[in-house]
């Protein structure tokens, strides 16, 4: 008799290890544990999403006809960690082995791995297929190359899956429609509502222990509206197909106060956990395109998102893991400042962004790239706390993914493996993209004193700070330029603006 080991994210009916077991003899092992929930102190509507989600798949496994040996996280004899429940499990059942599919996450692989030698029982780990590249693919495409890039890891993807191609050339005759993705819309649009599925028992009764368990973590609990199932996350998927994805090219990097779904998937959690496939996404996505209900610069975006950037980042944790962890080029080492955990601030796209995170545990791309991570970034504040944030905080967060996104794409902690400048701005960029400034105490349009807004001297300091780091990058060449041709004085004003506003930061002062 085989035991089946299912994680919490490996939500997924075509499961390796699942597809490996007879219902009659096979049984199943899934555990809602301690170690997991405060190794990093998750979000409370995460860890209730986690639970309420697994309870739900066991109970679907059950009625397939599997033995589950679940465990809650209030049952007496929850023995708190992934090892300690397996070798329990070991010792009440008596499998002949164990099967696992491979962890998405370093910690808990390298952790599996160890029981192969330890277990008096055969462990078998079994390859992740839910992803469209393995890492030995990556390692393939990425072997000999000086500079990673995302387009061209892209444009093989795409090529390899078929996906919104003409024979050899990209559908429309571009690989990529970003430029036309840059709006906002109109005033007075109304964005479709966010799809909402009201807590059934299963899901309440997670709540409530999530309540009890972790009372401590940051973030609302209620209200709770996200799918818990396969078929409500396709839902999800649909409704998105149908009412926002037309609209997803144009508005993806637009923010509005109040509005923290905008014409985003919200799928990430989704897919993450294993409710979804990336390839049905993609399919889903390219069907509407070919149907002519969604426009090709909004579905070439979205499928870029999946099929380009979920795979490259993937690719670049398992190629640089464990070392990755411990980048920090630019030698930050401020600590994160009491504003992101939700403290008062003055900043009204920190404080909109920050509260829709405690709210949601959901941010989407641009808040977390052009509002938090730029805002880490040009304080410096120190990568392992900011890395920490963004795994406690967001529903979809796993290191395998958050990791990437936060040290390569928003910190460049890693010196420009993953992008290729960082992704940093002034006030002007937020303004653009958002209506944030307008309700905000600082003034986006000045640029020096206490009334600027903090991100156009901040910008331009964190340049000042890092010349000898930057100098060598081409694509910041003219930026410094402009800095260069900046009067004495004012680069002065600059440093002392950015001097008061950290210290200000350090103090614990209203910023
Ligand atoms: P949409 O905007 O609708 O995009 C569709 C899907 O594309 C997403 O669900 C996601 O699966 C994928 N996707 C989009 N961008 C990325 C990306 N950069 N990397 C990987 N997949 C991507 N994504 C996570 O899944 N987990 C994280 O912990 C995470 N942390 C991030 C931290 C920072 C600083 C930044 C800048 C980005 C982070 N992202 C993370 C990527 C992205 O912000 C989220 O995937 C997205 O906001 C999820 O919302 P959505 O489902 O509405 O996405
Ligand atoms: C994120 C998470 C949390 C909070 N709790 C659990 C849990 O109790 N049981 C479980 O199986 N998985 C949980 N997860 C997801 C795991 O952290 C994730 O499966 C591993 O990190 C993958 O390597
Ligand atoms: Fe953010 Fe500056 Fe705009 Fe205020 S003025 S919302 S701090 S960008």
């Amino acid at each position: 008799m085989k035991l089946a080991f299912i994680l919490g994210d490996q939500l997924s009916p075509q499961l390796a290890s699942l597809s490996k077991l007879d219902p009659s003899t096979d049984q199943i092992l899934m555990a809602e544990v301690r170690a997991e929930a405060t190794a990093v102190r998750h979000h409370k509507k995460k860890i209730a999403f986690i639970f309420s989600a697994m309870r739900h798949f066991a109970e679907e496994l059950k009625k397939q006809g599997f033995t589950v040996h679940y465990t809650r996280i209030n049952d007496p004899d929850n023995a708190g960690s992934f090892r300690a429940e397996a070798e329990r499990a070991i010792s009440e059942i008596q499998p002949e082995s164990l099967i696992i599919t491979a962890p998405s996450e370093y910690r808990v692989f390298e952790e599996v791995k160890s029981w192969q030698d330890e277990f008096s029982t055969s462990v078998e780990i079994l390859p992740d297929d839910r992803f469209l590249a393995t890492p030995e693919d990556f390692a393939q495409w990425a072997a000999g190359r000086k500079q990673f890039r995302m387009e061209f890891f892209y444009r093989e993807m795409r090529r390899r899956y078929d996906v919104l191609m003409n024979g050899e050339d990209p559908e429309g005759g571009k690989w990529n429609f970003d430029h036309d993705n840059r709006k906002t819309p109109p005033k007075g649009t109304i964005i479709p509502e966010a799809s909402r599925f009201a807590p059934d028992p299963i899901t309440i009764e997670a709540i409530n222990d999530v309540a009890h368990e972790f009372s401590e973590h940051f973030g609302d609990l209620q209200p709770f509206h996200y799918a818990v199932t396969r078929h409500d996350a396709l839902t999800v998927l649909k409704q998105f197909i149908e009412e926002r994805l037309p609209s997803f090219g144009d508005y993806q990097d637009a923010m509005l106060q109040d509005e923290p779904w905008m014409y985003h998937s919200h799928i990430g959690h989704y897919l993450n956990c294993g409710l979804l496939h990336p390839l049905e996404c993609i399919k889903n996505a390219e069907a509407a395109y070919h149907e002519g209900s969604a426009p090709l610069n909004a579905v070439e975006g979205f499928i870029r998102q999946i099929l380009g950037w979920r795979e490259y980042v993937r690719g670049i944790y398992w190629l640089k893991m464990p070392n990755y962890e411990k980048a920090n080029f630019f030698e930050a080492d401020r600590a994160l400042p009491p504003l992101y955990w939700g403290a008062l601030t003055r900043m009204n796209c920190l404080g909109q962004c920050v509260r829709e995170t405690r709210e949601n545990a959901y941010a989407h791309h641009i808040q977390r790239l052009m509002v938090l991570g730029n805002f880490a970034l040009l304080a410096g504040i120190d990568p392992r706390e900011v890395n920490d944030w963004f795994h406690v905080v967001y529903a979809d967060a796993y290191q395998w993914v958050e990791l990437p996104n936060v040290s390569g794409m928003s910190l460049f902690a890693d010196g420009g493996l993953l992008a290729s400048k960082p992704y940093s701005s002034s006030g002007a960029y937020i303004n653009k993209m958002s209506n944030y400034c307008r309700a905000c105490s600082y003034s986006v349009s000045t640029k020096a004193g206490p009334k600027a807004c903090p991100f156009n001297y901040l910008y331009w300091n964190f340049l000042q700070r890092n010349r000898l780091r930057l100098k060598g990058n081409q694509r910041l060449a003219m930026t410094y330029r402009t800095l260069d041709k900046m009067t004495p004085e004012r680069q002065t004003e600059i440093e002392t603006d950015a001097a008061r506003f950290l210290g200000d930061l350090d103090k614990g002062e209203l910023v």
